[in-house]
């Protein structure tokens, strides 16, 4: 039996765009959705994972496949459709699963032959079996998986081309911020993986470098934490050697000994959400843990990266507090905050999440012929109506915002810095020029945006 798991591309996604940018190579992570998902295939299957961020295959070349599994964030829902129809046409059952497909499931359900929502631990091995018999059903659900049943991916079917390996120790999130699509998915209960298992995947992965995709790798709790600090460890003595990313909230400058477990068990980067630089924008998102009375976001993340770790710092532009001018105020803060590198999105309303609800009962899609405008929810394009700001504004705010954060001046003020304080200047500096070298890229893409939007005549100024 063969089976095909496809992650489709989304060519208005700058990981893909290579050739235009080659930094962009640094950028492209492993599906690593479908890479578990081949791990709970049993070996009568003959599995193929195709990304389709290296490049798309010549589909009709390939061997007719048994079964087809798609994979699809929001922004690849369109695409992941025509693959679809490309293997429906051929007579291939194709069973679509992942956050898009669970979150609008009406939709996925006229695309495919069969559609899984959740997790796909306690269920995926009922799919293939129906497959196998002929009887796919319609709709298979999931739910949210125990970590115990969660089995090690196969990274030995996605080998080369990648900059990174990828694995996850824990799923879902208490915090439930509007804007963000975790809780509505994992699941607000914070659970995490056997720390053995943990361990035993990092040792099949091949990349030096690796991904740790966990939304939240701390938690919130006290015993959180310590499972946290007991995970490095445990990790450090395996001695992995692999230096690793992740992504956390603020609290995790708050504790001296688990910064420096994780630095030893091989952490050298983290992203964080600050995501607005006043309180009213935190009240907005609903990030509590920013809010915290007292907060010094320099000295929390100057903590970090006396351990060696970088900083990204992620914020998000159009809340319904900016004003025109708060492009200036995030680079200067993410300045202030002494960030390495600044990720800065639109706020986007996904479906599933609080913003989604508040945004669509206050009819402020903009963007909304779905399933073709599904390709630019890709947070890098504004497909909402911002309060204070038009279409016009918000880009030139964020255009305004990434001149500034990476002009050459204040790349060279970070790497100097970097390298004063014996971390990593190499890093910082790739990722200083990846970020600045999508910047004229992204200009482009925003003049074809606007042109999309005067072409369906979208009101521009919304206030
Ligand atoms: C790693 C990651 C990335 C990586 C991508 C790696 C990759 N190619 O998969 C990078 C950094 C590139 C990335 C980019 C983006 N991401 Co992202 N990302 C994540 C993150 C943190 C983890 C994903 C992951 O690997 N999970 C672990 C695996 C095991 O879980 P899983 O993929 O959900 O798979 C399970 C089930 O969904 C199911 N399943 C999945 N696929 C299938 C298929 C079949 C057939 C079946 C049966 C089951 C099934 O079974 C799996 C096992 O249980 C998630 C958050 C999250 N918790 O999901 C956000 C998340 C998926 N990203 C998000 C977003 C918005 C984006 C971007 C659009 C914007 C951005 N700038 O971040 C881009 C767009 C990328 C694109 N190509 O279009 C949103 C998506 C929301 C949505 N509705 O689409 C999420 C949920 C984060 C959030 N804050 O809301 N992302
Ligand atoms: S943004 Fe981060 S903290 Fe907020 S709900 Fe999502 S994962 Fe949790």
């Amino acid at each position: 039996m063969r089976l095909y798991l496809i992650n489709p591309s989304n060519p208005l996604v700058s990981i893909v765009r290579v050739k235009e940018s080659r930094w962009n190579r640094y950028r492209v992570w492993k599906p690593l959705g479908l890479m578990v998902l081949a791990g709970l295939t049993g070996p009568e299957w003959e599995i193929t994972i195709v990304d389709e961020n290296l490049g798309v295959p010549a589909y009709a070349a390939m061997p007719r496949p048994d079964l087809v599994g798609i994979t699809a964030f929001t922004s690849q829902a369109n695409r992941a459709y025509e693959v679809a129809s490309h293997f429906r046409n051929l007579g291939v059952p194709v069973v679509m699963g992942g956050i898009h497909a669970t979150m609008c499931l009406d939709e996925a359900i006229e695309q495919v032959d069969s559609v899984v929502t959740g997790e796909a631990e306690g269920i995926w091995s009922q799919v293939l079996e129906d497959a196998r018999h002929h009887s796919l059903k319609g709709r298979y659900d999931g739910g949210l998986a125990e970590m115990d049943d969660v089995p090690l991916a196969r990274h030995d079917l996605l080998g080369v081309g990648y900059a990174f390996g990828a694995i996850q120790t824990t799923r879902g999130c208490p915090l439930n911020c509007s804007f963000c699509s975790v809780t509505a998915f994992n699941g607000a209960k914070y659970r995490q993986r056997p720390i053995a298992d943990v361990v035993r995947e990092f040792q099949t992965i091949r990349e030096k470098r690796v991904l740790v995709v966990d939304d939240n790798l701390i938690g919130i709790s006290a015993g959180h934490i310590a499972r946290a600090k007991e995970m490095f460890r445990a990790m450090a003595e395996a001695k992995l050697r692999k230096e690793w990313v992740s992504q956390a909230t603020i609290n995790f400058a708050d504790d001296e000994e688990l910064l420096a477990l994780a630095a030893k068990a091989g952490c050298r980067g983290i992203f964080i959400g600050f995501e607005s630089p006043t309180p009213e924008g935190l009240v907005e998102v609903g990030k509590k843990f920013n809010l915290l009375k007292g907060r010094d976001f320099r000295a929390s993340v100057r903590r970090i990266q006396r351990h060696n770790i970088l900083v990204v710092g992620s914020f998000i532009i159009g809340l319904d507090i900016d004003e025109p001018g708060i492009g200036r105020r995030i680079a200067e803060a993410a300045s202030q905050y002494g960030v390495d590198n600044l990720n800065v999105l639109f706020l986007t309303p996904l479906p599933g999440t609080r913003l989604w609800d508040q945004m669509a009962s206050g009819g402020r899609i903009a963007l909304d012929t779905f399933p073709e405008d599904w390709k630019y929810y890709t947070l890098t394009f504004p497909v909402a109506r911002y309060k204070h700001l038009s279409l016009e504004e918000v880009i030139e705010e964020m255009v305004c915002c990434d001149r500034d954060f990476y002009s050459m001046l204040r790349i060279a003020r970070r790497v100097w810095s970097n390298l004063w304080q014996y971390r990593k200047p190499l890093i910082a500096l790739v990722g200083n020029l990846s970020y600045r070298s999508n910047l004229r890229l992204n200009c482009k893409a925003y003049a074809d945006l606007k042109r999309y939007w005067a072409n369906r005549g979208n009101c521009i100024k919304q206030s």
